[in-house]
């Protein structure tokens, strides 16, 4: 009676489509560089990497890189930190700016904020023939 029960649990996974869930993968490709890469990503989504030292509570995730579109391969420098751990996030708002990546004019820099056009040409109120 259990196995049976069993059975049709796994089945209702396959028949709902279940897939493997998303896995990091960090690859070392030279003196101080490294590869974050997300394989199986979940389809339509963006990703940014965040960065620990530690797992104790007191050291928090911080960001460190916003990806854009299908971006699912992330080149980390490894700067002064010899050891750490890395996750990566679904994200709208990809690059912390607190600029939701639909208005922003570059979500992976968190140095450029929201996109803004100037029409310099024609002046306010000018007829265009
Ligand atoms: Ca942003
Ligand atoms: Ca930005």
């Amino acid at each position: 009676m259990a196995l049976g029960g069993a059975v049709t649990a796994l089945a209702g996974m396959a028949m709902l489509g279940r897939t493997d869930p998303p896995v990091l993968r960090l690859m070392h490709l030279s003196n101080n560089v490294f590869q974050i890469a997300i394989t199986n990503p979940a389809v339509g989504v963006r990703y940014q990497i965040q960065r620990r030292e530690s797992l104790t509570p007191t050291n928090q995730w911080v960001w460190l890189v916003g990806g854009t579109n299908t971006q699912t391969s992330f080149l980390i420098n490894e700067g002064i930190f010899l050891s750490g751990f890395y996750q990566a996030l679904t994200c709208a708002d990809c690059d912390s700016d607190l600029v939701d990546g639909d208005r922003d004019g570059n979500d992976a820099d968190p140095n450029i904020l929201e996109l803004a056009v100037t029409i310099d040409d024609p002046a306010n109120g000018s007829s265009v023939p």
